[in-house]
C-alpha cells in the first residue's frame, strides 16, 4: 500500500443495488481500471457471512492492484476476511473496540459529521476520517444536514488525520473538495451503476490529480 493519504484520493463505496447490473466485483474491477484507489464494501442488509464471502471475492480481484479494501460497519467480517481494515460510524462500536478487534496493523476509518466528533477522533485509534455529507444524497437518506465545501474545510482543519469527503460528490467536485483540504473523495452513485463505470471513475481523475 502507498501512503494512506494518497490511497484515499478516489474512494469507492459500493452499493449492492446500484452495482446490481454488473455485480459488485465486476463494478469494482472496472472502477479500479478507471482510477479508483480505495474500496469500501458497504452492504447494510447483508449478513456477516455474506459480507465475508463478498469481501474474499473483492480481495482476490484486488490482490495485485495495491488498492486497499475495508468493510463498512462490520469489524468481525473485516477480521474474518482478513481485508485491509474497517470503516465505522458514530452509531457503531467505538473506535477503541474496533481497534481492539482489528489489531494494530489494520486500517480503521471513522465517519464524522460535526466538529465535536472530529475533535474526539483519536489518532492513536483511527487512521482516517470520512467527513460529510458535503451535499444531500439519495444514496443515504438518514444523513445529517449537508455541510458544503466551507463546512468540509472547517472540519478538515480540526484534525491531523487524513480525510475523505462524502455525499453527493460528482467529478466536477474533485477540485473544490481538494481545495477544502480533504485528501480524497468518497463516491457511491457517481460510479456504481453508471453506464460506463471505468469512464465514470476516469472523469474524476480528469478533474484532479489524485497522487
Ligand atoms: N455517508 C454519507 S453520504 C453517503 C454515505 C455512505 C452516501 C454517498 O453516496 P453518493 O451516491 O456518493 O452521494
Ligand atoms: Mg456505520
Amino acid at each position: 500500500m502507498t501512503g494512506l493519504r494518497d490511497s484515499l484520493g478516489l474512494y469507492l463505496v459500493t452499493d449492492p443495488q446500484l452495482c446490481a447490473p454488473l455485480g459488485v466485483v465486476e463494478t469494482v474491477r472496472r472502477a479500479v481500471a478507471g482510477g479508483v484507489s480505495f474500496v469500501q464494501l458497504r452492504d447494510k442488509t447483508a449478513t456477516t457471512r455474506e459480507r465475508v464471502e463478498l469481501a474474499r471475492g473483492l480481495k482476490d480481484m484486488l490482490s495485485d492492484s495495491g488498492v486497499p479494501l475495508v468493510i463498512n460497519d462490520d469489524v468481525e467480517a473485516a477480521v474474518a476476511a482478513d481485508v485491509d481494515g474497517a470503516h465505522i460510524g458514530q452509531g457503531d462500536m467505538t473506535p477503541a473496540q474496533a481497534r481492539a478487534q482489528l489489531g494494530p496493523g489494520k486500517v480503521l476509518g471513522l465517519s464524522c459529521e460535526t466538529p465535536d466528533t472530529v475533535r474526539a477522533a483519536d489518532p492513536s485509534l483511527v487512521d482516517y476520517l470520512g467527513l460529510g455529507p458535503v451535499f444531500g444524497t439519495a444514496t443515504k437518506t438518514d444523513h445529517e444536514a449537508p455541510i458544503g465545501f466551507d463546512g468540509l474545510a472547517s472540519l478538515v482543519a480540526l484534525t491531523p488525520l487524513p480525510t475523505v469527503a462524502i455525499g453527493g460528490l460528482k467529478a466536477e467536485h474533485a477540485r473544490p473538495v481538494r481545495q477544502s483540504g480533504a485528501d480524497g473523495l468518497a463516491v457511491v452513485s457517481a460510479i456504481c451503476g453508471q453506464p460506463d463505470v471505468t469512464a465514470a471513475a476516469q472523469a474524476f481523475a480528469k478533474e484532479e490529480r489524485f497522487k
